[in-house]
């Protein structure tokens, strides 16, 4: 009966909505009047609003077609869990995605819009930080592209990435509530609720066999209410699902509470469950051990594998022996790797397997990236901490560490100290769960993120693990979408590209290379057009910049551009170091060879971290004082532009020229903003870190600026790191150093900026940021040399775009399945 049901679910096929024009202004304009009961002329919102559902409804079908394609026994599928879904705007999107792009601007025409300015309307999705959150929402667009059947995991924060304002060139924050006005594309799955429980404690007992199991009880049970966004692929009609859990109160907890006549409590505790979706943690790095984050680890690992697992089983499979065979799960860094431990608990208490059976299944389905070797972005929770809200995991994940050890013992007998490397509790002053250790455990495959990070894990952090299970070590260099990050946000670029090559090169990057021979080393028609586009791009930016920052730059000069979560290792202290040292130069008359530049910096800092504020205040500072100085006369501009986000990148990258990516080298384990800037013709400023090695290799080193010390040399050097002996051998370092130091740049607010000098000082600065300033100016230098070159700058700029079709998630997503997830 059951099987039946299964059948003729699937059997019907929704019909698609019409698409023509008349069609799309029709079901608008009855939104617009019927449905939100808003006249013409209405505040845009609702312009918005009405559009949104129009494609949405044009969505359905295809997804629910998707989903019944996809809803049979044995087909195997991905699930990504993260706890980050950086997917900014959607509506463009889909437009594109849909090939709607012309009957929805004519609907709009009856009403005096423009899909643009009507655009506009939509909040970014700001469900993530920054690199790692935006490579998600990559992932999902090119799975969907490449017809993969992979759902994305994630949590329904109320509030997404805290808004940044600058005050005074101080960083403030604003709570994001993107959902205020609703979320048109987000369809509530009420009837696929799961329960995660918290807290309690366990019990153990044995069954009539006589066989030991455990018991979680007096639980304080959360509810995840899963909303599922749509992620369309380009013209394939096919729609992938990301489904995000919201947390909710259960509604016993609150009878029982008010049955005891004490309702505020009911209320509070209601509070209590609901915060766990409440906010996105805004850190991007540093591991801060909050309770709540565990919570929300937890909540989503829990609830998605509860949801995996009922998707299975509803799609007509039993045998759970087989259940690897057909599920696969790649956590996204540590944040959701709990699960590992959370798949055994479901397997052997509630599913009743035995140990092994279960592990033998765990470690089949699990997959682990990397996306840091930070020592201080490394997960650790306290043992004390998993004991009280998560007891039955922490029993479950002693019992891994017990199996594994054993494991590390035969391999290795005597041998202590390997052990207590390996094991997953760190020992020590507080006892604390290394995730990490747990996530390669658990799982059949872990990649870095970019080649160099690959091999410093294996060389480094996990070396130990790389001697046990060589194999299970791989590389999966990033990417970014096509799509968005330049048939979306460079209209004029697309449009020139095919015209000469066609358009396949939306759906495959690789066809980009045929530009290759219009790159010429002469001033060309085709050179003409490139430089126009590029060059509308900058007008488009310079508006933004003069409407945020009330900064005039000139699109005739260097757009010179560095937009990335503000982090030491990012370093945009060095770039303002540049800045300094040419105001300095351009004061003292030495003006040869110098290009006319501006430079925007942009980027959020963690709120608890005083040192990247602190270096915003100084970018603004400098800033301040550059671009009112009339002796600068337009040959420099600085501006730090607030609230960078995706959709602040989907006007940047299409307008820079010069792409600043000068994070320690070893430090940056892939950036994928590197790779948005070169697909839109701009040239890197770099260093050998992450993927801009793989950026130059693929461009040639004469389309390439690199600088400074590699990543052996920057080890090799730490322990005699001098940070005064560059000073000492450097004149214009000296001078840079010494105005920063004079106060300059704070004369209303002596000693702000000593805790930045002292951190440039200082022999443990662990980022070196003086060790490179010669070798950076000295690149710098060529960039202005070759920036007044125009044929050669067009001919470099021509084949970074031409060379990027590596970077495109297409290529990363096939790798994942070819190498990891074999869906079919
Ligand atoms: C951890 C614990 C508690 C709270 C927050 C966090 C947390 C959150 C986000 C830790 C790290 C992150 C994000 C890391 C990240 O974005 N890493 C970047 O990932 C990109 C995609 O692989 C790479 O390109 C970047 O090099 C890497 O820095």
């Amino acid at each position: 009966m059951q099987a039946k049901n299964a059948a003729s679910k699937r059997g019907v096929k929704l019909k698609s909505l019409p698409s023509s024009a008349a069609a799309v202004s029709k079901d608008f304009e009855r939104y617009q009047y019927y449905h939100l009961g808003r006249f013409h002329g209405c505040p845009p919102l609702y312009t918005y609003q009405s559009l949104a559902w129009t494609l949405r409804d044009r969505i359905m079908s295809d997804w629910m077609n998707t989903y019944s394609a996809r809803d049979q026994p044995g087909k195997r599928r991905a699930y990504y869990l993260s706890l980050e879904f950086l997917i900014g705007r959607a509506l463009s999107n889909h437009v594109l995605n849909l090939g709607l792009d012309e009957a929805t601007e004519q609907a709009l025409q009856n009403f005096g819009q423009t899909l643009e300015n009507v655009a506009e309307e939509e909040p970014d999705a700001g469900l993530g930080n920054g690199g790692l959150g935006r490579l998600a929402a990559c992932f999902m667009d090119s799975c969907a592209t490449l017809d993969l059947p992979v759902m994305g995991y994630g949590i329904h924060y109320e509030y997404g990435m805290f808004r940044q304002r600058i005050e005074n060139g101080y960083q403030k924050e604003d709570p994001d509530h993107w959902l205020r006005d609703g979320n048109p594309w987000e369809i509530e799955r009420s009837e696929f609720t799961c329960r995660v429980p918290f807290g309690g404690r366990t019990e153990h007992f044995r069954d009539p066999a006589g066989i030991e199991h455990a018991r979680w009880v007096d639980t304080n049970d959360v509810l995840a209410i899963p909303f599922d966004m749509p992620i369309t692929g380009y013209r394939n009609n096919t729609v992938n699902t990301l489904r995000l859990w919201k947390a909710a109160a259960t509604d016993e907890f609150n009878l029982d509470e008010f049955n005891a006549g004490s309702y505020t409590e009911a209320v509070q505790e209601k509070n209590h469950a609901e915060h766990i979706s409440m906010v996105l943690y805004p850190n991007d790095s540093s591991e801060n051990g909050k309770e709540l984050r565990l919570r929300q680890q937890y909540f989503l690992a829990s609830a998605s594998l509860q949801d995996a697992l009922r998707q299975w089983r509803s799609a007509g499979n039993t045998d759970l022996g087989r259940f690897a065979e057909d599920n696969v799960f790649q956590m996204n860094d540590t944040h959701p790797t709990i699960a590992v431990a959370e798949l055994m608990r479901l397997l052997v208490d509630v599913e009743r397997l035995g140990w092994d059976q279960a592990w033998a299944i765990t470690t089949r389905c699990m997959a682990y990236t990397n996306h840091t070797l930070l020592p201080e972005a490394l997960e650790r929770w306290p043992v004390a901490l998993f004991e009280r809200l998560l007891p039955r995991l922490l029993e479950i994940i002693y019992e891994i560490n017990a199996h594994f050890l054993r494991e590390v013992g035969v391999k290795w007998p005597g041998d202590m100290d390997r052990r207590r490397r390996m094991s997953i509790i760190e020992e020590g002053g507080v006892r604390q769960i290394r995730m990490a250790w747990l996530a390669i455990i658990g799982s059949f495959s872990v990649n870095g993120v970019a080649a160099l990070h690959s091999q410093l894990l294996r060389d480094g952090l996990f070396r130990d693990f790389v001697d046990l299970w060589p194999d299970k070590f791989n590389n999966k260099t990033n990417g970014v979408t096509p799509r968005r990050w330049v048939a979306h946000a460079n209209p004029g670029m697309s449009a020139l590209i095919s015209s000469k090559i066609g358009d396949d090169w939306v759906a495959d990057l690789a066809h980009l290379e045929k530009l290759k021979p219009l790159a010429s080393r002469r001033s060309t028609a085709f050179h003409a057009e490139w430089r126009a586009v590029k060059r509308a791009n900058k007008e488009r930016l310079a508006a933004l910049v003069k409407a945020e920052c009330g900064v005039d730059f000139n699109p005739d000069a260097l757009f010179d551009v560095q937009v990335k979560r503000i982090h030491e290792y990012k370093r945009q202290l060095l770039n303002i170091l540049h800045v300094i040292h040419l105001y300095n130069r351009i004061n003292r008359g030495r003006l040869d060879g110098l290009a006319d530049r501006c430079v925007l910096i942009g980027g959020k800092a963690a709120p608890g971290y005083l040192m990247a504020k602190r270096i915003i205040k100084l970018i603004n500072s400098v800033a301040e004082v550059v671009n009112n100085d009339p002796d600068v006369d337009g040959r420099l501009k600085v501006a730090f532009l607030p609230n960078y986000r995706v959709t602040s990148m989907e006007i940047i990258a299409p307008a820079t020229d010069l792409s600043e990516q000068i994070s320690t080298a070893g430090k940056e384990a892939s950036g994928t903003g590197n790779m948005k800037f070169m697909m839109n013709g701009a040239v890197t400023i770099g260093t050998y870190d992450g993927a801009n090695i793989e950026i130059l290799e693929a461009v040639g080193e004469e389309n390439f600026f690199l600088f400074g010390l590699h990543a052996e040399e920057v080890e090799a050097l730490r322990p005699q790191y001098q940070p005064q002996s560059y000073i000492d051998r450097d004149p214009e370092l000296r001078e840079v150093i010494d105005l920063l130091a004079s106060g300059h740049f704070n004369l209303c607010e002596p000693g702000i900026f000593d805790m930045i000098l002292g951190a440039l000082l200082n022999p443990h600065d662990p980022w070196m940021v003086l060790a490179d300033f010669r070798s950076y100016v000295d690149a710098q230098e060529r960039v202005s040399q070759a920036w007044q070159d125009e044929a050669g700058w067009t001919r470099m700029s021509i084949l970074n775009t031409a060379s990027s079709g590596f970077f495109s998630t297409d290529r990363t997503m096939q790798e994942y399945n070819a190498d990891i997830w074999k869906l079919k």
